[in-house]
């Protein structure tokens, strides 16, 4: 049985926006700054921590693989809950600035999904207020077109593992088929092809080397008409921006390969 296309579900950071180098790093910088402590993390040494998903996840391997030196008496995981909740209240003020836009063709391709009846939700490693505050400050009228907004801690294994997209296919009963995901990094591509949906990739800079074999398509961006995409691995035909219809192909030929 062919299955349609029913609805896409969106990572976030990297995705939506490129929120990581000039948004959470910052952010965690600041948190350290508030804190006290003398730590500082790079835009390389981030580029290596990303491989870690999930804020707290990440502090506890820096400290962990840097040892980087701790305040005196106060336990491991208290610290890093109180760095990581400064930290959140830093990013979202951030957001509130302004200075974090959407990527190309996010908007365009949401209003095309909304219009034709494409269901929509979020399946995203980070803190639920960041969620809510990327969409707040740049599509505002988005936080009610998400159906379902999966983030954080509501499962406990965080990408690459598959729990979020099983929960989000549980809430909104569908089937892995029905839907195409939209990821940056090899981390949320293996969350998404675990749970059985097919995946497109939008790179960026921290992410564009990495191995995303079995992508239905990686593009560099979603393309705006007069802002073509660059295709790194697929077929998008003659298309040079992301639609509704490209999606609808790019799912047929993904679903495809599945049952070879
Ligand atoms: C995003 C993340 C998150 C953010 C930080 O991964 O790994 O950890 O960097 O967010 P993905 P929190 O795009 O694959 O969901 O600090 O709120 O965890
Ligand atoms: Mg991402």
């Amino acid at each position: 049985m062919r299955m349609e296309l029913q609805a896409f579900i969106f990572d976030v950071d990297g995705t939506l926006a490129d929120t990581e180098r000039d948004g959470h790093r910052v952010a965690f910088n600041a948190a350290f700054a508030e804190a006290g402590l003398d730590w500082h993390w790079s835009v390389e040494l981030y580029g290596q921590l990303l491989a870690i998903t999930g804020g707290k996840e990440r502090i506890r391997h820096f400290v962990q693989t840097c040892q980087p030196p701790l305040p005196a008496g106060e336990d491991l995981t208290s610290l890093i809950a109180r760095l990581h909740q400064a930290k959140t209240r830093h990013y979202t003020a951030l957001l509130a600035q302004g200075g974090i836009p959407l990527r190309p063709g996010v908007k365009r391709l949401l209003q095309e999904a909304r219009a034709a009846g494409i269901r929509l939700a979020i399946a995203t490693t980070t803190t639920p207020e960041n969620v809510t505050a990327l969409l707040e400050h740049t599509l505002p009228e988005s936080l009610s077109w998400f159906e379902v907004i999966a983030a954080g801690d509501i499962v406990p294994a965080k990408k690459p593992a598959p729990d979020i997209y099983c929960y989000t296919l549980e809430q909104m009963g569908l089937r892995p088929q029905e839907c195409l995901a939209f990821e940056d990094s090899e981390n949320g591509l293996r969350s998404a092809q675990q749970a059985g949906v097919p995946a497109v990739v939008t790179v960026n800079n921290y992410t564009r080397e990495q191995d995303f074999s079995g992508a239905a398509l990686v593009l560099d961006h979603l393309g705006e008409p007069g802002l073509p995409f660059q295709v790194l691995a697929g077929r998008a035909g003659s298309h040079s921006h992301f639609t509704l219809e490209l999606a609808r192909q790019v799912h047929a030929q993904a679903l495809a390969g599945q049952e070879k």
